[in-house]
């Protein structure tokens, strides 16, 4: 491993991009972030407000030019990360990308063609729930088989409002894939078919958002993940998951605060946000692949993962749009992504 911090870019200075340059500059041991790539000026400055010599520019391009990076961030909204992660590519840069790689299979392919012109997975994709305690906790219990055969998921998925232009379709490409990315690593094997399915609406969506949703993921072998996207519940942000075993049932998610008895009442605290609520998985992630990166690796979901995820949401797209079960259809792994590929 190499001594030298790693040089790095962050991509987008929004939630998550801001998040992360703090994550970086104030916890994560090995890390050194010498850029912020931001087209809004404004956003830029107040990412970098105290941080002396980090710059700040808007194209990545003009990022990788200074010629002083080893690595970049990419937290930019999905539609723009084929854009961000093709030269980054080209310069032969490791990257973390956030979720989703990209939008369609038809783009996470030309990425994945694009990743494989270089020596080694270059790309690790940001499905946080994989670095969670409990989530790593179920997997165990899961490939263990302590509890007999995993049969079926019950996952909730729920934000209490959605920000300004998120339509319906992101329910699936934005919120719902990462279930799309977690559901198969739980279960070791691919989704193969989606269902979606709209309750009654919830009149406190914005006009022409209709949710919740339920998503019904069908593995190969039968296991059958319900999620239940609700994007305006307005009570808090909570994610969690029920696991319905041979001998016995699972839970994992109850991860709320402080609990209070006051006024006749007990209450407990929940988070509003998933930058609290996964704050612990995110500082793993990015901390291990920073260290995985000075060792000249990735050590969590590739390339390859984003486009299963990306074929899954194409299909979920088609289900949602017909209220029909639609089959998913990937393209053949190429050796490059084989995990037993040094
Ligand atoms: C957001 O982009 C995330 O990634 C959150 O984890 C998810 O819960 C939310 O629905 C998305 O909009």
């Amino acid at each position: 491993m190499t001594t030298d911090p790693l040089r790095i870019a962050v991509v987008g200075a929004g939630i998550m991009g801001a998040d992360h340059v703090r994550r970086l500059t104030e916890r994560t041991i090995g890390a050194q972030v010498v850029a912020v790539v931001e087209p809004d000026v404004s956003r830029a400055a107040a990412a970098v407000a105290h941080l002396p010599g980090v710059a700040t520019r808007s194209r990545i391009e003009d990022a990788l030019e200074l010629d002083a990076l080893d690595a970049v961030v990419v937290a930019a909204p999905g539609p723009f990360h084929e854009a961000v992660l093709l030269p980054s590519l080209e310069a032969g840069v490791d990257i973390l990308c956030e979720k989703p790689l990209t939008p369609s299979s038809e783009s996470a392919l030309r990425v994945l063609e694009a990743e494989q012109k270089t020596d080694r997975p270059r790309i690790q994709v940001g499905f946080m729930r994989r670095f969670d305690e409990e989530y790593m906790q179920l997997k165990e219990l899961i490939d263990s088989r302590e509890a007999g055969q995993l049969l079926a998921l019950h996952c909730a998925h729920r934000n209490p409002f959605t920000p300004p232009g998120y339509t319906e379709s992101m329910l699936i490409t934005d919120s719902v894939v990462h279930e799309m990315d977690v559901v198969p690593w739980l279960v070791g094997e691919p989704i193969a078919a989606v269902e979606v399915r709209k309750p009654r609406r919830n009149s406190l969506a914005p006009e022409g958002l209709s949710e919740p949703q339920l998503v019904l993921l069908e593995t190969e072998s039968g296991v059958l993940a319900d999620v239940e996207i609700s994007v305006n519940i307005q009570f808090g942000y909570q994610v969690t998951t029920d696991a319905v075993f041979e001998r016995g049932v699972a839970e994992i998610g109850r991860t709320a605060g402080i609990s209070r008895y006051a006024d006749g009442r007990f209450t407990r605290a929940e988070h509003t946000t998933y930058t609290t609520r996964f704050a612990r998985a995110y500082d793993t992630e990015v901390q291990r692949w920073v260290n995985a990166v000075r060792s000249g690796t990735i050590d969590g979901p590739s390339a390859w993962d984003g486009y299963l995820a990306a074929s899954v949401c194409e299909a979920g797209l088609v289900a949602q749009a017909t209220g029909r079960r639609v089959e998913v259809s990937y393209a053949p792994r190429p050796a490059f992504y084989d995990p037993t590929a040094s």
